[in-house]
């Protein structure tokens, strides 16, 4: 089966999406996200300028060879556009390999381990109380683990407290948005929240909090140690992992549960952590970390120490990714959770997709390949606008992480 065509498409139903879509000599067509969130033409050039011309004429079946062609043949290894792109490449034939097989892609990873796919949404509020009446209405909605965060008084525009609503946004302008951060102010309000969610709701929901870089190691290791009385299911991003070696001292002092990666792209961006059992949860998922080839790799060398997966799911990657993600998330034996945070109508328009949510669980369903197609008519009604992610300045004007 002979590849005959590529192309991307650049669609903004309310943000931005990146997709490659891949044509057969057979009539299958297949896609894949390559979504790089405020990046977005870098990996467009990447694709159309360096790679489309690459695929033509070669056998769609050779997923594995095609994957080790790009990787190996760029000379210029790993980084997150590469492997963006890389991804959408291995996305698009693992859904072609499926549809000709006639089978759900989760059929040829090796079947479902499971009935459906533990998710958490996103509860979020400008203040505490706000964050607990939002995890309240995730809980109504079924949901059995919900991500909260709130804002935090004195700090203008705290991580991952949106408009309200579902659709939260951190890429909402052309130019990035400057927000304050400190330090002290989030370490006192931090536990003062789950330590209401706790009293509120009871010990069974699973709770989860995104740090997003902001602390280092040894601040990283009190919270995790003043959240323990509140058992999170796990603390995301508590330190920058450029250095995977600063984990230790945070894993030195606490039991709250880790988790990391949603911004690595290969399996070297977390081989220590696995390896050292300094995380508890690998991050990575199908369009920032090479696609499905390579997610079984990293998932096969967290499996060996009892690492699971836990992959981004935030609404900058796709439907096209959430649904290979579900599909292996279904299958890869080491699977922890995934996150959800549902697409806007008009996204799920432009995606229409297999997947669906029911009592706190995601199927991909039984659709073969992996289950989402891309309306290009209507892609084509909404042209890209550009947006950047908002940066973080410490009160004294310092940048620091976002
Ligand atoms: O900030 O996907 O866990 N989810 C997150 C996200 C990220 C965005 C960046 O593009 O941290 O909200
Ligand atoms: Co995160």
């Amino acid at each position: 089966m002979k590849i005959t065509d590529a192309k991307v498409i650049v669609t903004c139903p309310g943000r931005n999406f990146v997709t490659l879509k891949i044509l057969t000599d057979q009539g299958l067509h297949g896609i894949g996200d390559a979504t790089l969130n405020g990046r977005e033409k870098a990996v467009v050039a990447y694709l159309e300028d360096h790679v489309i011309p690459l695929l033509i004429g070669r056998d769609a079946h050779r997923v594995e060879d095609i994957w080790q062609f790009l990787y190996r043949g760029a000379y210029w290894r790993r980084g997150p556009v590469t492997m963006s792109a890389i991804a959408a490449v291995d996305t698009a034939l693992w859904d072609i390999k499926a549809k000709a097989a006639g089978l759900p892609l989760y059929q040829l990873l090796g079947g479902a381990s499971r009935d459906g796919v533990l998710v958490y949404g996103h509860a979020n509020g400008a203040d505490i109380e706000e964050t607990v009446d939002a995890v309240g209405r995730y809980q109504e909605m079924g949901y059995k683990a919900v991500r909260a965060q709130s804002g935090v008084p004195g700090v203008k525009g705290a991580y991952g407290v949106g408009m309200g609503g579902l659709y939260y946004e951190p890429a909402d302008s052309a130019l990035p948005m400057e927000t304050v951060w400190s330090t002290p102010a989030y370490l006192d309000h931090a536990p003062r929240l789950f330590e209401r969610l706790r009293a509120n709701y009871g010990p069974e929901i699973e709770l989860l909090h995104d740090v997003h870089h902001r602390l280092t190691p040894i601040e990283a290791a009190r919270l995790g140690k003043s959240l323990e009385p509140y058992r999170l299911f796990w603390m995301e991003d508590c330190t920058p992992a450029e250095n995977q070696e600063a984990f230790r001292i945070v894993r030195q002092h606490t039991t709250t549960p880790l988790a990391v990666g949603e911004i690595f792209n290969s399996i070297h961006d977390c081989r220590t952590l696995i390896e050292e059992q300094l995380i508890d949860f690998i991050r990575t998922t199908v369009v920032h970390a090479g696609g499905i080839t390579h997610l079984r790799q990293i998932a096969g060398l967290a499996a060996l120490y009892q690492v699971r997966t836990g992959a981004h799911g935030a609404t900058d990657l796709s439907p096209a990714c959430m649904g290979a993600a579900l599909h292996f998330d279904l299958w890869v034996p080491n699977f922890g959770i995934q996150e959800y945070m549902r697409h806007s109508e008009e996204t799920d328009a432009v995606f229409p997709h297999a997947y669906s949510f029911a009592d706190g669980y995601l199927h991909p369903g039984e659709t073969a390949g992996h289950g989402v197609d891309i309306d290009e008519t209507l892609a084509a009604k909404y042209p890209y606008d550009p947006k950047q992610l908002p940066v973080a300045r410490l009160t004294d004007g310092s940048m620091w992480n976002w």
